[in-house]
């Protein structure tokens, strides 16, 4: 993987549609909301779109981002704790927020949770 994106120009290394919820923040818990998103996994960060997939890449760089992720020091793991959804992975970042995706289609998150693991582990030298 070359190069790093900003938040204004992400390096799209993988978008597609999963389930997020946003179950904390900063430590504090959150109202479990479970919403389809538009995910795109940058070099260093997730970042999630509200929109269709045609009108995320289209407006990359404006302001259609919903929220993003920064996966320095963030840790990936698969649970099954945190939801009675299956095929979820959990991802908790350095300042204390956690993130839920999931999947019906095992394959998909498969490649989603190695995906961001691999990127979270690179960053360690960054
Ligand atoms: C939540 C909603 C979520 C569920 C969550 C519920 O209720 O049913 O789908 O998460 O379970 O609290 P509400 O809509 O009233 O907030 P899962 O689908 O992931 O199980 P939880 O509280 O055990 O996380």
């Amino acid at each position: 993987i070359g190069g790093s994106g900003t938040l204004d120009t992400p390096i799209v290394l993988k978008g597609e549609y999963l389930n997020k919820a946003k179950i904390s923040e900063g430590g504090k818990k959150l109202r479990k909301n479970w919403t389809s998103t538009w995910v795109v996994l940058d070099t260093d960060k997730l970042l999630f779109y509200k929109e269709s997939k045609q009108e995320a890449l289209t407006n990359l760089k404006s302001g259609a981002r919903t929220d993003w992720v920064d996966l320095h020091g963030a840790m990936v793991e698969w649970t099954t704790e945190r939801s009675s959804r299956k095929n979820v992975v959990q991802i908790t970042t350095s300042s204390g927020s956690e993130y839920l995706l999931q999947a019906d289609n095992y394959s998909i998150i498969c490649k989603w949770h190695d995906a961001m693991k691999r990127t979270a582990d690179s960053l360690c030298t960054t």
